[in-house]
């Protein structure tokens, strides 16, 4: 098949769970052409199968804002038809379900059939989407995608529960690449982290208010009272400066370590003997199934689908969101016992497996097909 990803480049799950995707069915031998910006961060290696074309969107004095989202549907309408795309799959509904929408009406009027698969990731529904400043135009382009696909069972319900929709969502859950996200060894940084080979705890994000990273050092705060530990911060964003303050107003800084945005989070997990993820909202929480593969249990919240990764007393512990008190029992729970912490990374290790792109592969293969063959009769 040739198919069209469109996403955003950026650091951000939709944006790695479409380039992981991309690969993938590149490595299976269907062509992929991403769409967007700039080029995808995890982008990273030369493939025949890869293309990768650039939006630009001329910038002129009366625009306040630029109008990307024409610029983008323009660029698939010439991406559409020069390279004879069958299907195009986007990530993120805003504003890429709309763009997609309207480069098909412009290529119905060429006579050119291009059907379109939206993914759904978590605040294009629950956070942005539903604002009345996008909302009206995320209902209709949802309801004129030719296929729906959400990234959890919890993020279908709550878009099932809040937009009129006519059209059935199946649930696709993301996945993991056990080619790149497996335990190794990293003694030597182990021990520059850790020299007094304390517990390590790590979170990884994109520091926005959602992801609530106070609670992550709220949290240490209580456990490295008990246990010895190091706190590594992976990732940057709008709440990293809050999170400095109230280390230093903590006093635990020189147990904590920011380490910005880094590339092979692989490496670093690889150390980590525990994960947090205490998000307000999460549709579905790769960094948190990131973690597990590489055998490091979760401590987390209970929000949106993070229960259909995150077993309670199994892979790691759920509390309500905002419990820093009760993630701080769990994770000393967990660290206070060697054997108990290496059985809980045994279970995180074998719950990831049921994630393995290998699994998930076919199933979106299997999606394209199903909608592909739906609009064949106007193909024809
Ligand atoms: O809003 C974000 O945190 C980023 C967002 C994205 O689309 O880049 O992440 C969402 O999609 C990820 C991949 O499907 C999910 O793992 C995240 O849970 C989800 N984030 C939220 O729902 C907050």
């Amino acid at each position: 098949m040739k198919i069209g990803i469109v996403c955003y480049p950026t650091y951000g799950g939709s944006g790695v769970v479409a380039t992981e995707l991309g690969m993938a069915l590149a490595r299976e031998g269907h062509k992929v052409h991403f769409i967007t910006y700039s080029e995808p961060v995890r982008l990273d290696s030369f493939h025949e199968n890869v293309f990768y074309h650039e939006v630009s969107a001329l910038d002129y004095p009366l625009f306040q804002y630029q109008p990307y989202e024409s610029a983008l549907a323009s660029k698939i309408v010439d991406v559409v038809k020069f390279e004879k795309l069958d299907i195009l799959h986007v990530h993120y509904a805003i504003p890429h379900a709309s763009s997609a929408l309207m480069a098909k009406s412009i290529l119905r009027e060429e006579g050119v059939t291009i059907p379109f698969v939206t993914t759904l990731h978590g605040t294009d529904i629950t956070l942005v989407g539903r604002d009345p400043s996008y909302r009206p135009v995320v209902e209709y382009s949802l309801n004129h995608s030719d296929g729906i696909t959400s990234v959890s069972q919890s993020l279908k319900d709550e878009t099932l529960a809040n937009f009129k929709l006519r059209k059935d969502i199946e649930v696709i859950p993301n996945f993991i690449d056990f080619a790149r996200f497996k335990k190794t060894n990293k003694e030597h940084f182990k021990k520059a982290i850790a020299p007094g080979g304390e517990k390590i705890i790590m979170h990884v994000s994109n520091f926005r208010k959602v992801k609530r990273v106070e609670d992550v050092v709220m949290m240490f705060d209580k456990v490295v009272k008990q246990i010895p530990c190091k706190l590594l911060l992976v990732g940057d964003g709008p709440e990293r400066a809050n999170c400095e303050r109230l280390c230093r107003e903590l006093g635990n800084c020189d147990e904590v370590r920011f380490l910005g945005k880094q590339d092979a989070i692989e490496d670093l997990l690889a150390i980590a003997d525990l994960f947090v993820l205490p998000s307000e909202q999460e549709s579905f929480g790769l960094a948190a199934l990131e973690a597990m593969a590489c055998e490091v249990p979760v401590i987390s919240s209970n929000a949106g689908g993070i229960p259909e990764i995150n077993i309670h007393g199994e892979t790691g512990f759920l509390s309500p969101v905002g419990d820093v008190a009760d993630m701080a029992r769990n994770a000393i729970y967990i660290l206070s016992d060697e054997g108990r912490l290496q059985q809980f990374k045994k279970n995180a290790y074998s719950q990831a497996r049921r994630f393995d792109i290998e699994q998930i592969l076919p199933v979106y293969e299997g999606y394209y097909k199903q909608v592909l063959e739906a609009v064949a009769p106007v193909r024809m």
